[in-house]
Formats: structure tokens, C-alpha cells, sequence
């Protein structure tokens, strides 16, 4: 048995060869989220251009009223992703639920967040679950006893390709049973410019983010990637009707990767992430393509996000 880093480790330097070697260099955008990816990403959902974060949150404890009158008490909450620090107490305080199951795939981040959350709910049940959300899973068997809320915030939704996104509501359905809800945030197709400037922020912050991938390649697997050579790119992809994060070589670049050699010439890219924009019309459908009724949609004054309810 591999210990759970060297786990990690294996998976990185597979997507990571794998990726490199496509026509169109890729790297799966999970793998931004090590301990300064992630540090770097908090300080994203504070950026004046991104605007994602503070808008799902402005309609989360505006709509707080209607969203607990629709989903009821007592429930047990699955939350995918081990929860934002402040979205998750937001909803827990809304519709105190019998149970809280926070999944991750960092066991870390997980027992941090189910500590700071059990100290602000003493009387709350937590039973956090350490799994990639993406795999099929089991949940704890005291879910059982409780009708089931899915909550996936964030518009994590958006970084997979439609066929995936698909699938993983699929799942989602399969691991939360009959007579589940599901509460999904869902960023909003928009001006071209604020789609573009919400990943490209003034500060450079962003561009650090997507940077960092990079760093982590060369410390965790070896590389000889030289960082320099590359800035990063927010492009608006209308076809698809996603944001796409690129690193673009700002000359041929050459480099070794766990002892193979790559090269990229100068304008091509290495393709970091994908962040799907949805319409009101196509979010809908793509949770029923997924297997989930929509019941309910909030939104802000101007539509820039969508927290979607459904049932199974
Ligand atoms: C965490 C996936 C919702 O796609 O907006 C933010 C990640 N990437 N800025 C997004 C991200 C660049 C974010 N999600």
C-alpha cells in the first residue's frame, strides 16, 4: 500500500506526463490546489474583479429565508468540497441540519474545517468523509437516517467539460439517494470583459495562481520547467462558453519532467483550466441531463450567479 502522498504524488505525475503530452498541453486544474494554490486562491475570492465568491454569498443570506423554507430542517448536508469558511456556517445556520458530512480529498483541509465548524455548532453532527469527490464513494451509514441535502457551491461545477459535469451529477445522484436535494452554484454567462478580467486580475494574482502549477511541478516532480518563460492567460472560449486558463510560452521552451522531455514552441500554451459559464436555460438542463429536477432558482439583481435547487 502506497502511503496517501506517494498516492497523490502518482496521480500528479500521471495527469501531469499525460497532460504535457497532448497536441494541446493540458494539466487538470484540481492540481492547483496545493497549500499556496490554495492561499493563493483565497485571496481570488477577494479580488474586486472576481466576482463570483461575494455574489454567491450575497445570494445565499439574501435567499436564506426561501431556501430553508424549501429544503426544511433535519436534514443531513453533504458538502463537496469541505466547505468555504463562510458559505458552509451561512447554510448550517439557515437550516440546521441533523447531520454535516463535509467530503474532501485533502484529508488536512478536511479535519481543519470540521474542527473550526464544530466549535461555532457544538451540537452539530459531523462525520467528515476524506475522498475525491469525483469517484463514487460511500457515505456515513447515519446519513441514512436523514433525507440528504447535496451542497456544491462555489461553481466548482464550471471546471468540468459538460460530458463530465454530466456524470458527476450522475454520481452526486447515485451517493445521495432518492429523495435528495441538491443546492448548486453556477456562474453566469456575461460581458466578455468581466468574464476575462475575473481571471485576470490587475494585481496579478491570478496569474500567480495559474504560475503555480509550475512551481509545484518542479518541486514535486523534478521539472526543469523555466517558469520565466511563460505569462499566464485568461481567454474567453464562446463556442465552448468557458473561460480558459492558458500558460503561454513567451519563447521555445524545452524541459524535463520526470525524465522526459518536453517542448513547447513559442506561443503555444499549456491549457490549466476550463471555467463553464451557464445560462439560466442551459444550467437547468444540464442538472436535468445530470438526473436532478430543478425546483428553484436565486439569483442576484444583475444575474451574474445562480444557486440552483433540485431533487433527485
Ligand atoms: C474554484 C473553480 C470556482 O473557476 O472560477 C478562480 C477557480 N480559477 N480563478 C473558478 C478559479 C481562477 C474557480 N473555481
Amino acid at each position: 500500500m502506497l502511503a496517501i502522498s506517494e498516492q497523490v504524488d502518482e496521480a500528479f505525475a500521471r495527469d501531469v506526463l499525460d497532460g504535457l503530452a497532448q497536441k494541446q498541453p493540458a494539466v487538470p486544474a484540481r492540481w492547483f490546489y496545493d497549500e499556496r494554490g490554495s492561499a493563493l486562491f483565497d485571496d481570488i475570492t477577494r479580488l474586486p474583479e472576481y466576482y463570483p465568491t461575494r455574489t454567491e454569498l450575497a445570494i445565499l443570506s439574501r435567499s436564506m429565508g426561501e431556501i430553508a423554507a424549501a429544503v426544511g430542517t433535519g436534514r443531513a448536508v453533504v458538502d463537496y468540497g469541505a466547505g468555504s469558511q463562510i458559505k458552509t456556517p451561512l447554510l448550517l445556520e439557515g437550516i440546521d441540519p441533523a447531520l454535516y458530512v463535509p467530503v474532501d480529498i485533502s484529508g488536512v483541509h478536511l479535519r481543519a474545517s470540521a474542527e473550526a465548524l464544530q466549535q461555532r455548532f457544538p451540537d452539530l453532527a459531523i462525520e467528515p468523509v476524506e475522498a475525491d469527490f469525483a469517484k463514487p464513494f460511500r457515505l456515513p451509514p447515519a446519513v441514512d437516517r436523514h433525507p440528504v441535502l447535496g451542497f456544491f457551491p462555489g461553481s466548482t461545477i464550471g471546471n468540468f467539460v459538460p460530458a463530465s459535469a454530466i456524470d458527476l451529477l450522475r454520481s452526486f445522484r447515485a451517493t445521495l439517494g432518492v429523495d435528495a436535494l441538491l443546492l448548486i452554484g453556477v456562474d453566469r454567462i456575461k460581458d466578455r470583459s468581466r468574464l476575462i478580467e475575473a481571471y485576470d486580475d490587475a494585481q496579478g494574482v491570478t496569474a500567480a495562481f495559474n504560475r503555480n502549477l509550475l512551481e509545484r511541478i518542479n518541486r514535486e516532480l523534478g521539472g526543469t520547467v523555466p517558469i520565466e518563460a511563460f505569462r499566464h492567460e485568461a481567454r474567453w472560449n464562446a463556442m465552448l462558453s468557458r473561460v480558459e486558463m492558458h500558460l503561454v510560452a513567451a519563447r521555445d521552451v524545452t524541459f524535463e519532467v520526470v525524465g522526459r522531455t518536453f517542448r513547447i514552441a513559442q506561443g503555444g500554451s499549456i491549457h490549466t483550466e476550463n471555467s463553464h459559464k451557464y445560462t439560466s436555460e442551459s444550467a437547468r438542463l444540464l442538472l436535468a441531463a445530470g438526473g436532478w429536477t430543478p425546483l428553484q432558482e436565486w439569483t442576484d439583481g444583475p444575474g451574474d450567479f445562480s444557486l440552483l435547487l433540485a431533487r433527485a
